[in-house]
């Protein structure tokens, strides 16, 4: 993300250092901060809540400067980074933390230490496809998705030949799950997503008729760790509101990763039990196919 937002000289008088008389006398501490964002979407619609506000991260950096009496510049720099962090829309930060008077032993201008913290999230994404040459269709998407900057494959699951859900009388699908790592915020991978489904022609036409290639990003963030990202919003609901009911996305997540577990209703639970709930006939084993990433 070549997007950033950047704090510098934020100063504060702290207690850190291994010395006794540093944490006795304290002195001054400065960081600097770069947040990496997509700024787009505020710059787009002058929107506070689509960035991160910048006085926030001020106040939590100075509260580390000026707070608990840390032996190391580097654990100071790591407490900003993490709190950078929680921002959600934060992809990555740098943090460099100057301390002018620290007690070197000659004369000298400045010391720092930098530091770069990305965020590393596991991600789930669906893909689905009935119209044209879907195998290919789909091989194409998995390479497309590890080429997104920030995003990474892990492992795709087999190809599963389903019947339709809803909608008109159409063709079957072949179906398949996909486990990523990325650093980019949610809206940003489904952007990316809708990118890759343009990519093969789709079309934003009927709900849930026939489609090329349809990627559908099913859970941001882990649930074991409670690092789940839950939204309901316009454009994109957190975990995917059917996910839990759908065969064709239950069946290829368990076999991509048999321990899986989805949060639905607020609850946690194994997808292999979800699965086992309902109906798997509908979804048979599909062709052989090479994802490559
Ligand atoms: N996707 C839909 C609607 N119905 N049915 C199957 N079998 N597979 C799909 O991927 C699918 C569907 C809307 O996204
Ligand atoms: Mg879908
Ligand atoms: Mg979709």
């Amino acid at each position: 993300m070549t997007d950033r937002i950047v704090l510098q000289g934020l100063a504060a008088r702290g207690t850190h250092g291994v010395f006794e008389a540093e944490k006795a006398d304290g002195q001054m501490f400065i960081a600097d901060v770069t947040l990496e964002v997509d700024l787009r979407p505020a710059g787009q619609s002058d929107d506070l809540a689509r960035t991160v506000n910048y006085a926030q991260v001020a106040e939590q950096a100075v509260a580390v400067l000026a707070g608990e009496s840390l032996d190391l510049i580097e654990t100071v720099a790591e407490r900003i980074a993490a709190a950078a962090l929680e921002h959600g829309l934060v992809e990555a930060v740098e943090v460099t933390i100057h301390k002018p008077e620290a007690p070197v032993g000659v004369p000298f201008g400045d010391v720092q230490v930098g530091i770069r913290r990305e965020r590393d999230v596991p991600v789930v994404v669906a893909l689905g496809g009935n119209l044209g040459d879907v195998r290919a269709t789909l091989e194409d998407a998995v390479a497309r998705l590890e080429a997104i900057e920030g995003f990474a494959v892990q492992s795709v699951s087999p190809l599963f030949e389903t019947d339709p859900v809803g909608g008109p009388d159409q063709p079957d699908y072949l179906n398949a799950v996909l486990l990523g790592r990325t650093r980019l915020a949610p809206h940003t991978v489904l952007r990316r997503l809708h990118e890759v489904e343009a990519r093969h022609g789709r079309v934003r036409e009927l709900r849930w008729g026939a489609r090329t290639l349809d990627l559908d990003l099913i859970q941001y963030g882990d649930p074991a760790r409670q690092t789940d990202v839950l939204m309901d919003g316009d454009e994109l609901t957190l975990p995917h509101p059917r996910a839990h009911e759908r065969a064709f996305v239950l069946l290829p997540w368990v076999a991509a990763d048999p321990a899986a577990q989805l949060r639905v209703g607020g609850r946690l639970r194994p997808v292999a039990d979800l699965l086992q709930e309902r109906s798997a006939d509908g979804v048979r084993p599909g062709p052989e196919w090479r994802p490559t990433w």
